[in-house]
């Protein structure tokens, strides 16, 4: 094998989603030039040892699928075939990036690791690592690597690669696209109108659950299957990839092995994100504040499913467009099941991380749509009171929570407090939604907020459920 795709950010998801795909092609005459270079990208002692593994299994790695039977199918993935520590040595990543073999560079580098503000989405060159990036230093940043790489490519006539998106976001190839021309564009114009010219971000909708692994998942993985694996992963059986086929360098025959290449994508990728996503998010923050850890045992309490039923149901699918060959309400169906999985043992928490990046992506287009039109605020009213809560750090036990909260700065935390009960709904990442100015979303709320803090969530939500 040879490699073909170089991938930023191989964690559970990538490893049980693009790998997986591609490591069908591989088992496909022709295909033995798209091998994936695995690209670990943040510095710390996690990721290090990461890169040891890989090394030490030759990228090889056990994927173990759990269908909704309780059934499991664990295999060896083979798809990786080397794995670069980005910060221990840039030169190779470069290296890489320019060999003209490499035809697609795919990310998975988080909803909000793409670094466009929130308000004015434009790329954000104030970011310390950019900044470090653009005065010339090894790079540091994904935008850094991928703009040195196509200048050098642009230099040395070798063809550009595709650039694919594999993260939940509406037209994540045109956002990868905002920002790697926003970086470019501030080292050299010309080679930002060539990026804009050549390079090709066909958007994608990507869809399957991959837990995080504890050791003692890992432990438990090892034994069903006998293999003494460093980083096995887990996840359900379903598995989508929504792709746009814009692909001028060529492609790994995905076609044949599942992926459905189609231009409506981003008719999917509305779908899955306001529907499953959304409905995540707005389970994890109240299941967590309930003294639910696991995503199947707060499905399995009838509050929580009814919920997120009443929630697609009601609030999200009068707003959307069926695509074609798809029924809606199936679809909603579909994930009130996957949720309710035990065999998966997906976590709240790793649901709930990052809620700052998530809920705007997920849920703005159905708010501001809701607000316009006059109708019921009251279950996204109720994801800001739980998330309100949940941003205090404990459960409503007095439990902690383990909350991480990356995107939301200094002066968002600061306001969190405001006298007036209103902090949340100022917060820099929901400016756009303008809620403070909205007064039945703020009078829902309040009134939520309040009820959760003097009721618990447990009885404000069955109150609120009580008058749908
Ligand atoms: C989850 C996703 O973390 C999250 O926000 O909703 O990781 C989800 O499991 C995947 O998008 C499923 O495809």
């Amino acid at each position: 094998m040879r490699v073909g795709i170089a991938h930023f950010g191989v964690g559970n998801f990538h490893r049980s989603h693009e790998a997986v795909y591609v490591d069908r092609c591989l088992h496909l005459p022709g295909n033995e030039g798209w091998g994936i270079v695995g690209i670990g990208i943040s510095d710390t002692a996690a990721s290090r040892e990461k890169a040891a593994a890989f090394h030490r299994q030759d990228g090889l790695y056990t994927l173990t699928e759990f269908a909704p039977d309780g059934s499991s199918h664990s295999r060896v993935i083979g798809s990786i075939v080397s794995y670069l520590h980005a910060p221990t040595n840039p030169e190779a990543v470069l290296d890489q990036l320019t060999e003209p073999n490499v035809r697609i560079v795919s990310l998975t580098i988080t909803e909000g690791g793409y670094n466009l503000d929130e308000s004015t989405k434009e790329f954000v060159l104030t970011n310390p690592d950019v900044q470090a990036d653009l005065a010339g230093n090894p790079p540091r940043t994904v935008f850094g690597f991928i703009a040195t790489a196509l200048a050098r490519r642009r230099a040395n006539g070798i063809e550009p690669f595709a650039v694919i998106s594999c993260d939940n976001l509406r037209h994540n190839g045109d956002t990868a696209r905002k920002a790697i021309l926003g970086y470019a564009a501030a080292i050299d114009l010309d080679l930002a109108a060539w990026i804009a010219e050549h390079v090709s971000f066909p958007n994608a909708m990507v869809d399957r659950i991959a837990p995080y692994v504890s050791a003692t998942d890992r432990d438990r993985l090892n034994s069903a299957t006998g293999v003494e694996d460093l980083i096995p992963v887990m996840s359900e059986s379903y598995l989508q990839w929504v792709l746009q086929d814009h692909f001028p360098a060529g492609r790994p025959d995905l076609g044949d092995v599942g992926v459905q290449l189609r231009e409506d994508v981003t008719l999917f990728e509305t779908v899955k994100g306001r529907l499953l996503n959304a409905s995540h998010v707005l389970l994890s923050y109240p299941a967590l504040l309930m003294g639910y850890r696991l995503v199947h045992d707060a499905m399995a309490d009838q509050g929580l499913r009814g919920l997120l039923d009443i929630f697609m149901e009601h609030d999200v699918l009068p707003l959307l467009i069926e695509p074609e060959g798809v029924s809606l309400p199936d679809y909603k169906n579909l994930i009130l099941d996957r949720f309710a999985n035990p065999a998966v043992g997906d976590q709240l928490i790793r649901i709930a991380t990052d809620g700052s990046a998530k809920i705007p992506v997920f849920h703005s287009q159905t708010i501001t749509e809701l607000i316009n039109g006059g109708k019921v605020l009251e279950r996204e009213a109720f994801l800001f009171a739980c998330y309100d809560r949940y941003l205090a750090g404990t459960d409503d036990n007095g439990e902690p929570l383990g909350t991480t909260e990356p995107s939301l700065s200094r002066n968002d935390r600061d306001g969190l407090d405001a006298a007036d009960g209103l902090g949340l709904l100022r917060v820099a990442a929901f400016s756009t939604l303008d809620l403070p100015n909205s007064p039945s979303f703020v009078s829902s709320y309040i009134h939520l907020r309040a009820s959760i803090a003097r009721d618990g969530t447990t009885k404000t939500l069955s109150t609120m459920l009580g008058s749908v």
